[in-house]
C-alpha cells in the first residue's frame, strides 16, 4: 500500500535530491551525488523518471569528449533502471554570467549566449527522449526601477521563445516548452511571476500552442496564491504541460519542502484536482530535502514525496466516492454550478420575468450554501476518520 511503481509516473530533478544543502547563509552539508546513483536509487523507490538541468549532468564548461562521455554513462544507467527521461531545462542562473538575466539581460552578448546554451541542451534533451522543455527565468528581473525597462525585457522574453519554437519546429521536434513561474528569490522581483502573468504572455508569442506552464506549489504560495486554482486555471486554457509538486508554509523564501508536507490541504485538493482533471503529465517532485539531512535522509525525503502523493490521491478517491459527500455537494449545488447561465440566449434572458421582475431576492439571499458541511466531510477523508 501507497508504494509507487513507474505506472504512477513519478518523476525527480537531479539537482533535488542531489542538492547539497547549501544556502545563502551556510556551506553545504551533504558530498555530492553522483547522477548515476541517483538514477539507481530512484529506481530502487519506485519513480518513473528523472529531469536535469544541463549543469546537473554535465559541469558547466566541459569539453566536448567530457560531454560525450557523461552523457554515455548516463545513458547507461537510465537503461539499466529502467528510467525515462520525460522532461529537462536549462541553467540559466548559477553562472555569475547570468546576474542580469538569460533572455533578458540587459547585455545582448550575454541574451544570445543564453540561447545557445538552451539550444544546445535541447538537442540533448531530445536525444534522451523528452518531449518537455521547462524554462525558469530564475534570473530574469531586477531589484530596482530603472535597471530594467519591463516593456523591453518582455520584447526580449518573447523573442527568445518565439526563436525556440522556431527551432524546435525547423528540427521537427517532439519538444513543448513550459513556463516555469516564480515571483522572487533569486531576484528582488521576477518576470512572469504567477501562473496568470505566464498564461498572458503565452498568447503573445507567434506559436503559442507550443507553450505552457510548469507551475511550482511553493511559487504559487510563495505569492499569496491558492495553487489548486492557479492549476485549474492552467487546466481549464489547456496549457498544464508539467508541474513542480513540493511543500511551502505560507510567504517564505522558496522552502521547496517534500510534497505534502507545507499546506496539506491544499496538497489534498491539488491531488484531487490531478487525478480527476485528465492531468497525464509526470508526477515531477521538485524539492529540496533539508540541509539536516545526510544521504539517508535524502531517500526518505524522495520517498516521502511520493507516499503522500498517493495517501492523498487514495483519500481523494474516497472523497469523490462517499455517497454523503456526493450528496453533501448537491446541497452545495455544485450540480447547478455546472449548468449553463443562459442556455435561453439574451432574449430568453431579457423575457424570463422570473430571472428579474419576480426573482425573489429576500429568499436567494436567506439560501445557505452548506459549504461547511461539505469542507468537513473532506477534512474527515484527510484526517482518515471516515
Ligand atoms: C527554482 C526552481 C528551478 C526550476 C527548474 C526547472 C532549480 O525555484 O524551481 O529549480 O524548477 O529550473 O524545473
Ligand atoms: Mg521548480
Ligand atoms: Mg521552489
Ligand atoms: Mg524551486
Amino acid at each position: 500500500r501507497f508504494t509507487p511503481t513507474p505506472g504512477d509516473r513519478f518523476t525527480f530533478g537531479l539537482w533535488t535530491v542531489g542538492w547539497q544543502g547549501r544556502d545563502p547563509f551556510g556551506d553545504a552539508t551533504r558530498a555530492a551525488i553522483d547522477p548515476v546513483e541517483s538514477v539507481r536509487r530512484l529506481a530502487e523507490l519506485g519513480a518513473y523518471g528523472v529531469t536535469f538541468h544541463d549543469d546537473d549532468l554535465i559541469p558547466f564548461g566541459a569539453t566536448d569528449s567530457e560531454r560525450e562521455g557523461i552523457v554515455k554513462r548516463f545513458r547507461q544507467a537510465l537503461d539499466a533502471a529502467g528510467l525515462v527521461v520525460p522532461m529537462a531545462t536549462t541553467n540559466l542562473f548559477t553562472h555569475p554570467v547570468f546576474k542580469d538575466g538569460a533572455f533578458t539581460a540587459n547585455d545582448r552578448d550575454v541574451r544570445r549566449f543564453a540561447l545557445r546554451k538552451t539550444l544546445r541542451n535541447i538537442d540533448l534533451a531530445v536525444e534522451l527522449g523528452a518531449t518537455t522543455y521547462v524554462a525558469w527565468g530564475g534570473r530574469e528581473g531586477s531589484e530596482s526601477g530603472a535597471a530594467k525597462d519591463i516593456r523591453l525585457a518582455l520584447d526580449r522574453m518573447k523573442e527568445a521563445f518565439d526563436l525556440l519554437g522556431e527551432y524546435v519546429t525547423e528540427q521537427g521536434y517532439d519538444l513543448r516548452f513550459a513556463v516555469e513561474p516564480k515571483p522572487n528569490e533569486p531576484r528582488g522581483d521576477i518576470l512572469l511571476p504567477t501562473i496568470g502573468h505566464a498564461l498572458a504572455f503565452i498568447e503573445r508569442l507567434e506559436r503559442p500552442e507550443l507553450v505552457g506552464v510548469n507551475p511550482e506549489t511553493g511559487h504559487e504560495q510563495m505569492a499569496g496564491l491558492n495553487f489548486p486554482h492557479g492549476i485549474a486555471q492552467a487546466l481549464w486554457a489547456g496549457k498544464l504541460f508539467h508541474i513542480d509538486l513540493n511543500g511551502q508554509t505560507g510567504i517564505k523564501y522558496d522552502q521547496d519542502l517534500r510534497f505534502g508536507a507545507g499546506d496539506l490541504r491544499q496538497a489534498f485538493w491539488l491531488v484531487d484536482l490531478l487525478e480527476t482533471a485528465g492531468y497525464a503529465g509526470p508526477r515531477h517532485f521538485d524539492f529540496k530535502p533539508p540541509r539536516t539531512e545526510d544521504h539517508d535522509g535524502v531517500w526518505a525525503s524522495a520517498a516521502g514525496c511520493m507516499r503522500n502523493y498517493l495517501i492523498l490521491k487514495e483519500r481523494a478517491a474516497a472523497f469523490r466516492a462517499d455517497p454523503a459527500v456526493q450528496e453533501a455537494l448537491r446541497a452545495s449545488r455544485l450540480d447547478e454550478l455546472a449548468r449553463r447561465t443562459a442556455e435561453d440566449g439574451i432574449a430568453g434572458l431579457l423575457a424570463d420575468r422570473s430571472a428579474y421582475e419576480e426573482f425573489d431576492v429576500t429568499a436567494a439571499a436567506e439560501r445557505g450554501m452548506a459549504f461547511e458541511a461539505l469542507d468537513q466531510l473532506a477534512m474527515d477523508h484527510l484526517l482518515g476518520v471516515r
